[in-house]
Protein backbone atom coordinates (compact mmCIF):
# COMPACT_ATOMS: atom_id res chain seq x y z
CA UNK A 1 0.00 0.00 0.00
CA UNK A 2 1.24 3.60 -0.51
CA UNK A 3 -0.52 7.07 -0.39
CA UNK A 4 0.62 9.31 -2.77
CA UNK A 5 0.92 12.47 -1.43
CA UNK A 6 1.36 16.47 -1.45
CA UNK A 7 2.39 18.65 1.76
CA UNK A 8 0.82 21.74 2.64
CA UNK A 9 -1.40 24.19 1.32
CA UNK A 10 -2.24 21.10 -1.02
CA UNK A 11 -5.79 20.87 1.54
CA UNK A 12 -7.14 17.35 0.08
CA UNK A 13 -3.85 15.43 0.54
CA UNK A 14 -4.39 17.03 4.08
CA UNK A 15 -7.73 15.52 4.61
CA UNK A 16 -6.12 11.75 4.73
CA UNK A 17 -2.99 12.57 6.74
CA UNK A 18 -5.26 14.08 9.29
CA UNK A 19 -7.96 11.21 9.08
CA UNK A 20 -5.10 8.88 8.94
CA UNK A 21 -3.22 10.65 12.10
CA UNK A 22 -6.49 10.81 14.19
CA UNK A 23 -6.70 6.94 13.85
CA UNK A 24 -2.96 6.16 14.46
CA UNK A 25 -2.49 4.42 10.64
CA UNK A 26 0.67 4.56 9.05
CA UNK A 27 0.58 4.35 5.39
CA UNK A 28 4.00 4.58 3.55
CA UNK A 29 3.77 7.42 1.41
CA UNK A 30 5.13 8.83 -1.83
CA UNK A 31 5.21 12.85 -2.44
CA UNK A 32 4.20 14.30 -6.04
CA UNK A 33 5.48 17.25 -6.31
CA UNK A 34 2.65 19.60 -7.86
CA UNK A 35 4.76 22.80 -8.41
CA UNK A 36 7.20 20.36 -10.82
CA UNK A 37 3.77 18.90 -12.54
CA UNK A 38 4.38 15.19 -11.29
CA UNK A 39 0.80 14.72 -10.79
CA UNK A 40 0.27 15.07 -14.83
CA UNK A 41 3.13 13.17 -15.98
CA UNK A 42 1.95 9.88 -18.15
CA UNK A 43 2.63 7.28 -14.68
CA UNK A 44 0.84 9.59 -12.47
CA UNK A 45 -1.90 9.50 -14.60
CA UNK A 46 -1.94 5.81 -15.21
CA UNK A 47 -3.05 6.03 -11.36
CA UNK A 48 -5.45 8.77 -11.68
CA UNK A 49 -6.55 10.15 -15.13
CA UNK A 50 -7.61 13.23 -13.41
CA UNK A 51 -3.95 14.08 -12.01
CA UNK A 52 -4.85 15.00 -8.44
CA UNK A 53 -3.69 14.09 -5.39
CA UNK A 54 -4.04 12.09 -3.17
CA UNK A 55 -4.15 8.69 -4.61
CA UNK A 56 -3.90 5.53 -2.30
CA UNK A 57 -2.70 1.96 -4.11
CA UNK A 58 -3.35 -0.91 -3.13
CA UNK A 59 -1.59 -4.12 -2.78
CA UNK A 60 -3.69 -5.23 -5.52
CA UNK A 61 -2.91 -2.41 -7.74
CA UNK A 62 -6.53 -0.72 -7.22
CA UNK A 63 -6.03 3.20 -6.91
CA UNK A 64 -8.41 4.64 -4.77
CA UNK A 65 -8.66 9.05 -5.46
CA UNK A 66 -11.15 11.23 -3.93
CA UNK A 67 -9.45 11.89 -0.57
CA UNK A 68 -13.00 11.46 1.30
CA UNK A 69 -13.26 8.15 -0.69
CA UNK A 70 -9.75 6.99 0.71
CA UNK A 71 -10.45 7.80 4.21
CA UNK A 72 -13.78 5.65 3.80
CA UNK A 73 -11.92 2.67 2.70
CA UNK A 74 -9.63 3.11 6.20
CA UNK A 75 -12.73 2.90 8.32
CA UNK A 76 -14.36 0.09 6.93
CA UNK A 77 -10.86 -1.84 7.70
CA UNK A 78 -10.64 0.10 11.43
CA UNK A 79 -13.56 1.22 12.81
CA UNK A 80 -12.40 2.68 16.00
CA UNK A 81 -12.39 6.04 16.94
CA UNK A 82 -15.42 6.01 14.28
CA UNK A 83 -14.71 9.41 12.25
CA UNK A 84 -17.71 8.96 10.03
CA UNK A 85 -20.26 8.47 12.47
CA UNK A 86 -21.00 5.48 15.15
CA UNK A 87 -24.65 4.86 14.40
CA UNK A 88 -27.09 5.39 11.49
CA UNK A 89 -28.30 8.53 12.79
CA UNK A 90 -24.72 10.16 13.33
CA UNK A 91 -23.36 8.58 10.13
CA UNK A 92 -26.02 10.74 8.34
CA UNK A 93 -25.20 13.87 9.93
CA UNK A 94 -21.44 12.99 9.60
CA UNK A 95 -22.16 12.73 5.40
CA UNK A 96 -24.64 15.49 6.01
CA UNK A 97 -21.85 18.18 7.19
CA UNK A 98 -19.46 16.87 4.62
CA UNK A 99 -21.47 17.45 1.99
CA UNK A 100 -21.91 20.74 3.18
CA UNK A 101 -18.60 21.41 3.53
CA UNK A 102 -17.41 20.36 0.38
CA UNK A 103 -20.73 22.09 -1.50
CA UNK A 104 -21.28 25.48 0.57
CA UNK A 105 -16.99 26.37 0.94
CA UNK A 106 -14.83 24.24 -0.52
CA UNK A 107 -16.93 24.76 -3.90
CA UNK A 108 -16.48 28.79 -3.56
CA UNK A 109 -13.61 28.77 -2.44
CA UNK A 110 -12.25 26.40 -5.37
CA UNK A 111 -13.63 29.11 -7.77
CA UNK A 112 -11.85 31.50 -6.19
CA UNK A 113 -8.48 29.67 -6.17
CA UNK A 114 -9.01 28.74 -10.31
CA UNK A 115 -10.28 32.20 -11.54
CA UNK A 116 -9.27 34.84 -9.12
CA UNK A 117 -5.99 33.69 -8.20
CA UNK A 118 -2.50 34.75 -10.25
CA UNK A 119 -0.65 31.64 -9.16
CA UNK A 120 -3.13 29.27 -11.47
CA UNK A 121 -3.26 31.70 -14.25
CA UNK A 122 -0.90 29.86 -15.78
CA UNK A 123 -2.59 26.56 -15.67
CA UNK A 124 -6.36 27.36 -15.79
CA UNK A 125 -6.31 28.48 -19.43
CA UNK A 126 -8.58 31.43 -19.09
CA UNK A 127 -9.43 32.65 -15.96
CA UNK A 128 -12.89 34.32 -14.73
CA UNK A 129 -11.81 36.92 -12.51
CA UNK A 130 -14.80 38.75 -11.78
CA UNK A 131 -16.81 35.44 -11.21
CA UNK A 132 -13.99 34.05 -9.10
CA UNK A 133 -14.01 37.36 -6.98
CA UNK A 134 -17.66 37.32 -6.27
CA UNK A 135 -17.13 33.82 -5.11
CA UNK A 136 -15.36 35.50 -1.93
CA UNK A 137 -18.32 36.04 -0.52
CA UNK A 138 -20.38 33.26 -1.45
CA UNK A 139 -17.11 31.23 0.57
CA UNK A 140 -17.32 34.38 3.65
CA UNK A 141 -21.53 33.81 3.85
CA UNK A 142 -21.22 29.97 4.13
CA UNK A 143 -18.89 30.37 6.98
CA UNK A 144 -21.31 32.84 8.56
CA UNK A 145 -24.02 30.82 7.86
CA UNK A 146 -22.17 27.62 9.69
CA UNK A 147 -21.28 29.79 12.51
CA UNK A 148 -25.02 30.28 13.16
CA UNK A 149 -25.50 26.41 12.59
CA UNK A 150 -23.36 26.01 16.34
CA UNK A 151 -25.53 28.21 17.96
CA UNK A 152 -26.50 25.72 19.51
CA UNK A 153 -23.68 25.03 21.31
CA UNK A 154 -22.13 21.88 19.92
CA UNK A 155 -18.57 21.48 19.73
CA UNK A 156 -17.97 19.44 16.19
CA UNK A 157 -20.05 20.05 13.16
CA UNK A 158 -21.84 16.81 13.62
CA UNK A 159 -21.82 16.82 16.98
CA UNK A 160 -18.74 14.48 17.91
CA UNK A 161 -15.29 15.17 15.80
CA UNK A 162 -15.63 13.66 12.56
CA UNK A 163 -14.55 13.75 8.96
CA UNK A 164 -16.93 16.37 8.58
CA UNK A 165 -14.66 19.04 10.87
CA UNK A 166 -11.24 17.74 9.14
CA UNK A 167 -12.85 18.42 5.52
CA UNK A 168 -13.81 21.63 6.92
CA UNK A 169 -10.39 22.60 8.63
CA UNK A 170 -8.94 21.44 5.68
CA UNK A 171 -10.80 23.93 3.41
CA UNK A 172 -10.72 26.80 5.88
CA UNK A 173 -6.87 26.66 6.39
CA UNK A 174 -6.62 26.54 2.54
CA UNK A 175 -9.10 29.45 2.29
CA UNK A 176 -6.55 31.41 4.48
CA UNK A 177 -3.76 30.54 2.19
CA UNK A 178 -5.54 32.52 -0.72
CA UNK A 179 -6.76 35.34 1.65
CA UNK A 180 -9.93 34.05 2.51
CA UNK A 181 -10.24 34.23 6.23
CA UNK A 182 -13.33 33.27 8.72
CA UNK A 183 -15.28 36.36 8.87
CA UNK A 184 -14.59 38.01 12.68
CA UNK A 185 -18.06 38.16 13.84
CA UNK A 186 -18.24 34.12 13.35
CA UNK A 187 -17.13 33.92 16.99
CA UNK A 188 -18.67 30.40 17.13
CA UNK A 189 -16.56 29.36 13.84
CA UNK A 190 -13.45 30.84 15.44
CA UNK A 191 -13.70 28.76 18.54
CA UNK A 192 -14.68 25.68 16.52
CA UNK A 193 -11.28 26.35 14.33
CA UNK A 194 -9.46 26.55 17.90
CA UNK A 195 -10.74 23.16 18.87
CA UNK A 196 -9.68 21.01 16.06
CA UNK A 197 -6.43 22.87 15.05
CA UNK A 198 -5.71 22.33 18.70
CA UNK A 199 -5.66 18.16 18.10
CA UNK A 200 -2.33 16.85 17.17
CA UNK A 201 -3.81 15.31 13.63
CA UNK A 202 -3.93 18.80 12.37
CA UNK A 203 0.05 19.04 12.40
CA UNK A 204 0.02 15.97 9.96
N1 LIG B 1 -11.97 15.82 -5.02
C1 LIG B 1 -10.57 15.47 -4.96
C2 LIG B 1 -9.77 16.71 -5.28
C3 LIG B 1 -8.27 16.43 -5.42
C4 LIG B 1 -7.52 17.71 -5.77
O1 LIG B 1 -8.06 18.66 -6.36
N2 LIG B 1 -6.23 17.71 -5.41
C5 LIG B 1 -5.42 18.85 -5.71
C6 LIG B 1 -4.38 19.05 -4.62
S1 LIG B 1 -5.15 19.62 -3.13
C7 LIG B 1 -4.71 18.59 -7.03
O2 LIG B 1 -4.16 17.54 -7.22
N3 LIG B 1 -4.76 19.59 -7.91
C8 LIG B 1 -4.15 19.52 -9.19
C9 LIG B 1 -5.13 19.56 -10.31
O3 LIG B 1 -6.34 19.56 -10.09
O4 LIG B 1 -4.68 19.59 -11.44
C10 LIG B 1 -10.22 14.89 -3.59
O5 LIG B 1 -11.00 15.10 -2.66
O6 LIG B 1 -9.21 14.22 -3.43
Amino acid sequence: MKLYDEGTPAPNPRKVRIYLAEKGIAVPRERVRIMRREHKAPEFLAKNSLGQVPVLELDDGTYLSESVAICRYFEALHFAPPLFGQEAREQALVEMWIRRAEFRYWAPIGMVWRHADPRTAAVVGRQFKEFGEANRKIASDALLWIDRELADGRDYLAGTYSMADIVLLCGIDFGKFIGLDIPKEASRLHAWHGRVSARPSAAA
